[in-house]
């Protein structure tokens, strides 16, 4: 018998399975709590679901104990494989069929499962989950970038979906919404030409994860409709700095209906308790090389270390009666309605908490849909609201293989399922009895209607009228006048982020005619957007150009057109919390510990995390105790990182001085804009690094100085106002104000 064969026997694999790794144990311990104590009812109808592989021994998928999986079974030791072995075929033949396609679109996506609260009831909904603040709604939301394949990076420049589906005692409601308010077309029957142009190329699928290329721009710059979401799309929206600091949008207006069947128009928004706060391009591009993972583990590491991801609902409320007094069509999906006319009305928080078990089983089967909504929600006439009615069913029968999908553990509402839906590949359900029609006595009626006293989705009566058409309403066709209030509601950085991530895209379009005709466009915005794109990629902005399209014309007296709108910017956001932010201490031999920890400390109080950088892994000795490294400069990066801190101590910062690596560590954070601190000889290393040409006037202070989110004490001793200046340049973000192009890193 040959050497293996003896190792596997049952008695060794008995003793194997009794020695669970921390890892398993971990898990399983997880998948318990989440059936315990805090457990949402959607955790609980997940938990017949649920394998731990603790103490178990293998089987085959029809349990029969396997006694051997390391060798086929062979006619001779060195004889050919014989078909009966039975294990052999069907673990390969499982393996062979692991892969289902990946979404079409937003085929890249990180999910976590929570809960929403409402804050008190939403008289103008009658949907139950927000009407009691005491119930917790399970929901269970998938991030995604939108034109990368599923192994692409996750900073690319790109739209994110923002899909929340909650889990009501009325069914599942699916909120499939991005993280900017507008899209690209306005007719659903351009969404296959728009993800065509955008996607790789076809001849040869290049490049990835990027719109950088002239297929999207020859669309983009012949469909004028999309100009206001490309300023979005080029602006610091498209590098979130993490899933928690993005803000979400349903898109299109939808409706919502009260008690009494009263309807009225309604935008979702999703607004981040953290803020929205964004990465910079470059530092985004080498995420994609050093951790293209950066924002799912993130989303992961918030959730495993209690920094839950929050977010309030807010509803943008119109009555139908006043919706044509805006001069906004609130059927065109590429205008927003500024929230200077109406306010956003935060109605409840979620809050996500947990992490899925089973990336496949969950994130990737989770099949959202938009037209999925429970009684108090409806929809609207937006054609592209109304093609994606359709799409969302039909895409899941090919990545899903079938039409039961539903019955999936994470597509499964809470809310009772009976219905005559039978058959198809893999169904779940075994349907008991011969009735299997509507109406029937054979079976007293039943599964029976619901009267909407009882709950009953009820389609509110709309009169519709008109002759059949392929036409476009004359109320879309003002295509510009709100990508003019997004450009002027900018801070400077911002537009100068914009212009450069504009000279980037088009810079990478080999085709001039192309970006010609996208700066016409841009023209008809701004000219200094259009003058500063255009001098950076070799065109001239056209002089004139067509007229652009008045404005919907308001009817009665509505509110005037707004010039700016103060929350379209992220200047004006949260910037008051270090929440789950991550600071980079430089550590060597020789540092002084106590600066270390008390900063450490004064982070970790605030809701910040610290992790130590040096140039070895292992304990590194400092006056007055050790620190274990968490990374060195060859794993870990500055743009893992919010801020950077350097402590003292001599021996350390000579080290340090004599790095390359770790200069160019402090260089590359300044010039992307992070808080940098510096205590007692840490300062030295500043001193050593290149800040000096971007002209930091603390560089020659002992006291403490704060410029421009460099913040620095040459005189150790006491850290309470450093702590306390440090932190706050970090909950700053970024410092936008500084000369960082001044800085090489
Ligand atoms: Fe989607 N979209 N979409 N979309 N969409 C899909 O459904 C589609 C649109 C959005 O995390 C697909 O299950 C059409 C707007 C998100 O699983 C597909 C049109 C918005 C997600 C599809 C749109 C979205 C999708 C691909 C134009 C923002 C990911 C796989 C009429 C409001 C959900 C799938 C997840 C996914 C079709 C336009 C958001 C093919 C036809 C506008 C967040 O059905």
């Amino acid at each position: 018998m040959a050497k293996s064969n003896k190792e596997s026997t049952p008695e060794k694999l008995g003793r194997m399975a009794s020695k669970v790794s921390g890892a398993a144990k971990a898990a399983a311990g997880a998948a318990s709590r989440r059936a315990g104590a805090g457990a949402t009812s959607k955790d609980l109808d997940l938990e017949p679901f649920r394998r731990s592989l603790e103490g178990t021994s293998m089987t085959t998928d029809h349990g029969l104990k396997v006694a051997h999986t390391d060798d086929s079974l062979k006619a001779g030791a060195r004889g050919p494989i014989l078909l009966e072995d039975h294990h052999l075929r069907e673990k390969i033949t499982h393996f062979d069929h692991e892969r289902i396609p990946e979404r079409v679109v937003h085929a890249r996506g990180s999910a976590a499962h929570g809960f929403f609260q409402a804050y008190e009831p939403v008289p103008e909904c009658r949907a139950a989950f927000l009407q009691d603040p005491k119930v917790k709604t399970p929901v269970f939301v998938r991030f995604s970038t939108v034109v990368g394949s599923r192994g692409s990076a996750d900073t690319v420049r790109d739209v994110r979906g923002f899909a929340t589906r909650f889990y009501t005692t009325e069914g599942n409601f699916d909120l499939v919404g991005n993280n900017i308010p507008v899209f690209f077309i306005q007719d659903g029957i351009k969404f296959p030409d728009l993800v065509h142009a955008a996607k790789p190329e076809p001849h040869h699928e290049i490049p990835g994860a990027s719109t950088a290329h002239d297929t999207f721009w020859d669309f983009a710059g012949l469909m004028p409709e999309s100009t206001h979401m490309l300023l979005w799309i080029l602006s610091d929206r498209a590098i979130p700095r993490s899933f928690g600091h993005m803000e979400g949008f349903g898109v299109h207006t939808f409706k919502l209906v009260d008690a009494e069947g009263v309807s009225r128009f309604v935008k979702f928004h999703w607004k981040p308790m953290l803020g929205v706060h964004s990465l910079v391009w470059d530092e985004a591009q080498k995420l994609a090389g050093k951790d293209p993972d950066f924002h799912r583990r993130e989303l992961w590491e918030a959730i495993t270390s209690g920094n839950f991801p929050e977010f309030e609902l807010g509803l943008q409320i119109v009555e139908e009666r006043e919706a044509e007094s805006l001069g906004i069509d609130l059927l065109d999906a590429t205008k927003i309605i500024p929230e200077e006319l109406v306010p956003v009305r935060k109605v409840g928080k979620m809050t996500l908490d947990r992490n899925p078990d089973n990336f496949f089983a969950e994130t990737e089967q989770v099949a959202f849909h938009l037209g999925n909504i429970v009684p108090g929600i409806d929809f609207t006439n937006d054609p592209l609201l109304q093609v994606r009615l359709f799409s969302y069913i039909d895409t899941q029968l090919t990545r899903l293989g079938g039409p039961n999908f539903a019955e999936l553990p994470i597509n499964r509402p809470i809310a009772p399922v009976a219905n005559h839906q039978q058959d198809g590949f893999a169904r779940q359900k075994i349907v008991q009895g011969r009735v299997n029609y509507f109406p029937n006595s054979l079976a007293n009626g039943c599964p029976m209607m619901n009267p909407e006293a009882m709950g009953g989705f009820v389609t509110r009566p709309e009169p519709v009228s008109g002759p059949k058409t392929r036409e476009r309403s004359p109320t879309f066709a003002d295509h510009f006048s709100q990508a003019k209030l997004f450009w002027a509601s900018l801070s400077v950085p911002e537009r100068l982020h914009l212009i450069e991530a504009g000279r980037f895209e088009l810079g990478k379009v080999e085709t001039k005619a192309v970006r010609e005709r996208v700066i016409a466009n841009f023209a008809q915005v701004d000219r200094e957007l259009a003058e500063g794109i255009a001098s950076g990629i070799g065109v001239m902005v056209p002089e004139g150009g067509p007229p652009a399209a008045p404005p919907a014309k308001r009817k009665g007296r509505g509110p005037a057109p707004l010039t700016t709108s103060p929350a379209l910017s992220q200047a004006n956001t949260v910037m008051d919390t270090v929440k789950g932010r991550r600071v980079a201490a430089l550590v060597a031999d020789g540092y002084a510990h106590a600066e270390l920890e008390r900063v450490r400390s004064a982070l970790q109080g605030a809701g910040a995390r610290l992790e130590v950088i040096a140039p070895v892994l292992g304990e590194i000795a400092g006056a007055g105790g050790s620190v274990e490294a968490d990374k060195t400069f060859l794993t870990g990066a500055s743009v893992f990182y919010d801020a950077v801190y350097v402590p003292g101590g001599a021996g350390s910062i000579e080290k340090l001085s004599g790095s390359a690596d770790a200069i160019h560590f402090v260089n590359e954070a300044f010039r992307h804009c992070k808080a940098v601190g510096a205590t007692g000889e840490g300062l030295e290393l500043l001193r050593a690094s290149d800040l000096r040409k971007a002209e930091v006037q603390g560089l020659d202070g002992m006291e403490l100085s704060s410029d421009a989110g460099v913040v620095v004490q040459g005189k150790a001793g006491k850290l309470g106002p450093f702590t306390e200046a440090f932190i706050a340049a970090v909950a700053q973000h970024r410092h936008w104000d500084r000369g960082e192009k001044s800085v090489p890193a």
